[in-house]
């Protein structure tokens, strides 16, 4: 595959926004139905008191926020968690733990069978733990994993400016795992953070320059959370998030592109033109990992009245109850 240019990305991004909409419109024709949205639950099974220092995260220990370190859920209260997430239409659970990397021992085989009883139900089953190595990635297979999400978050120019306890280097590697232990990979990034047009452009270039392509591609609008050293961001500006949207859908054709985090901020209207412009999933259920998320009602009435319907279960990835 050819591998895009930083001009390349860069002019795509600044097109005039109606005939980048087009072009990502006929993009995501030619390669998903066009009226399906795969509606997908988080749930945080290891919240708080992470080592890293993400500038975003109100997990990061390193931040008085208003989340404090929590005990790991046990397996029983996950999987109530992801018998009604499929209840309510959900074909995709979510499990984040805020480590800074997977430790052998206990807690990882916890969330082994947290995947293994997520796939009994016949969900998509996706993981985000941090680093893993590729041995790692390989248990997680075995188990059923089928997405590992672990995002570039920024441009590897912008990286030190948000993360310092990590390097961008370290975030390829743990793609690199994943994607060798067969796993599909899941990565994507924040906008609102301060990053330049450019940065947001070369996270898009290094996801899109990944061979093969992650599958799965997630682009949140920062939460500004109180106590963070990002608490006093401006707004994302909504057609900001439609632009990254639609240059995700044209540089990544087949990935299932994500309207992520920050979608309380988002008018119905936005979220639309999202989708318009080639998201083809949301985070569905009142609650992010520790944030809020727009209430179900809502999310399928907006579907409703937009005439989009959820994704159903695929039979590839689902098994009868
Ligand atoms: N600890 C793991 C990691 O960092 O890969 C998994 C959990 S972490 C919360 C998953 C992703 O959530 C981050 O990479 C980031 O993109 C996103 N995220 C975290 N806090 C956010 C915020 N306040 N606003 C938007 N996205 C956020
Ligand atoms: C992703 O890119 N966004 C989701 C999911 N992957 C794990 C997480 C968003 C978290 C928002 C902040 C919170 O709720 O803690
Ligand atoms: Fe920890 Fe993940 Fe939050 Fe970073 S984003 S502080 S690694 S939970």
């Amino acid at each position: 595959m050819t591998s895009f240019t930083r001009e390349h990305v860069r002019a795509l991004y600044d097109r005039p926004l109606l005939p980048l909409i087009d072009e990502a419109r006929a993009v995501h024709r030619s390669h998903h139905p066009d009226n399906e949205v795969q509606l997908c639950t988080l749930l945080s099974v290891k919240t708080g008191g992470c080592a890293e220092d993400c500038s975003y995260c109100p997990q990061s220990s390193h931040y008085d926020t208003s989340v404090g370190a929590e005990k790991m859920l046990d397996v029983a209260h996950v999987m109530a968690s992801a018998r009604r997430a499929k209840e309510l239409g959900s074909t995709r659970f979510c499990m984040g733990a805020a480590w800074r990397e997977v430790k052998d021992g206990p807690a990882f085989d916890r969330v082994l069978s947290m995947v293994r009883g997520v796939k009994d139900l016949g969900l998509e089953a996706c993981v985000t733990l941090g680093m893993v190595t590729e041995e790692q990635a390989k248990r997680l297979k075995d188990a059923g994993l089928d997405a590992y999400n672990h995002n570039l978050d920024t441009s590897r120019e912008n990286y030190r400016s948000i993360i310092k306890t990590r390097t961008f280097d370290d975030r390829l590697r743990t793609l690199e795992n994943v994607r060798k232990a067969g796993v599909t990979v899941c990565s994507g990034g924040i906008i609102g953070m301060g990053e330049s047009i450019d940065d947001r452009c070369e996270m898009l270039r290094t996801l899109a320059n990944l061979e093969p392509q992650p599958e799965s591609v997630p682009i949140n609008a920062l939460v500004p959370v109180e106590g963070t050293p990002l608490a006093n961001m401006p707004p994302v500006d909504p057609l900001d998030l439609v632009r990254m949207i639609a240059v995700a859908r044209i540089l990544m054709p087949k990935a299932r592109v994500r309207l992520s985090a920050g979608r309380t901020a988002l008018s119905r209207e936005a979220q639309l033109m999202c989708m318009f412009a080639g998201a083809n999933s949301i985070f569905y259920g009142e609650k992010l990992l520790t944030t809020p998320n727009p209430e179900e009602e809502e999310d399928l009435s907006l579907l409703r009245d937009a005439g989009l319907t959820a994704m159903p279960p695929r039979p590839s990835v689902t098994t009868a109850l």
